[in-house]
């Protein structure tokens, strides 16, 4: 969907656009009954392995993975974008709604970036020891979590949510009108991960990026923002996609990216499956993920 001269704007000054209606459901409906699938699987898995009590096959997409994870917490192992690799999720990276948006942000030259997940934030109640793609995410900009060689990359967050995303499901908070300030220092600890040096969090102009299903949260790689806690009983299903202007550095140089929309160039990973899958494959295999420097301060910090 086309987003308003105002819209634009906005994420211009803000660095955040909320905008509701940018996908139908035809749109998500797909991806999200891959996903059922594979959680389909896993419970059948699990429950003939005796690692479960029950497939607990009754209950809907935003309850059933938070009953499983609660007795096995290998059910997330697998389950990202990466490592599902399934077609309704490749062809929705494509999603011609989604990059008429991203289109008026960053032109019409525009690639896929490998920094892209599949999220299931379990209700806090769901077990006690909840953590990564599962769990709250502390302040950070995404240029945090990215080399230094994408500083200069025009790269857009696009956050998705699967279902409606209130505050009690934990849905993000954003600091609007900071992204200017650029890129923030980042610190890295055991027990709140890479997060903003907390002194250089900016005090004013938080939001609660409430978002209903259909609709978009677009951010900047230095727009502040952190994942709220759960507090609800349904699972606070996401994918959060970035993407940037052809030719410029992912900050992931060694995962596939891929230009999904252009003018000129053939989108040929866009439109093939397979390819894109044994590439996501062998960058895997190859883990070359050693290489991989994030801004993250070395310098010790308490918090
Ligand atoms: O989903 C969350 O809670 C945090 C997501 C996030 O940091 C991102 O999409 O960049
Ligand atoms: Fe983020």
């Amino acid at each position: 969907m086309l987003l308003s001269n105002e819209q634009i704007q906005q994420f211009r000054t803000k660095g955040v656009l909320i905008a509701p209606n940018i996908l139908t459901e035809s749109d998500l409906q797909p991806v999200i009954d891959e996903i059922n699938d594979y959680v389909d699987r896993k419970a059948y898995e699990f429950f003939n392995k005796d690692k479960i009590s029950s497939t607990f096959a009754d209950l809907p997409f935003e309850l059933r993975i938070s009953k499983i994870y609660a007795e096995c917490k290998e059910v997330v192992q697998e389950m990202d974008i990466m490592s599902m690799r399934g077609k309704a999720m490749h062809k929705f990276l494509s999603n011609s709604n989604l990059l008429d948006a991203v289109e008026n942000l960053i032109g019409s030259e525009i690639t896929c970036s490998p920094i892209q997940h599949l999220r299931a934030k379990m209700p806090n109640n769901a077990c006690e020891e909840i953590s990564g793609l599962q769990g709250v995410v502390p302040w950070h900009q995404d240029a945090g979590v990215t080399s230094e060689e994408a500083e200069n990359s025009d790269i857009v967050t696009c956050w998705i949510p699967l279902l409606d995303a209130t505050k009690e499901m934990g849905c993000m908070e954003v600091i609007q009108n900071a992204a200017n300030k650029g890129y923030l220092e980042h610190i890295s600890s055991k027990e709140y991960g890479t997060t903003i040096r907390p002194d250089l969090i900016p005090k004013n102009n938080f939001l609660v990026a409430e978002c209903p299903k259909g609709g978009v949260v677009f951010m900047t790689k230095y727009t502040p923002h952190r994942g709220l806690q759960n507090n609800s009983n349904l699972v606070r299903w996401n994918i959060d996609l970035r993407f940037q202007k052809t030719g410029t550095p992912t900050g992931r140089a060694f995962y596939p990216d891929f230009p999904v929309r252009s003018k000129h160039d053939i989108l040929q990973m866009a439109n093939d499956h397979a390819q894109w899958s044994n590439n996501w494959e062998e960058s895997i295999g190859n883990s070359k993920e050693e290489a991989f420097h994030p801004r993250v301060s070395k310098t010790k910090f308490s918090i």
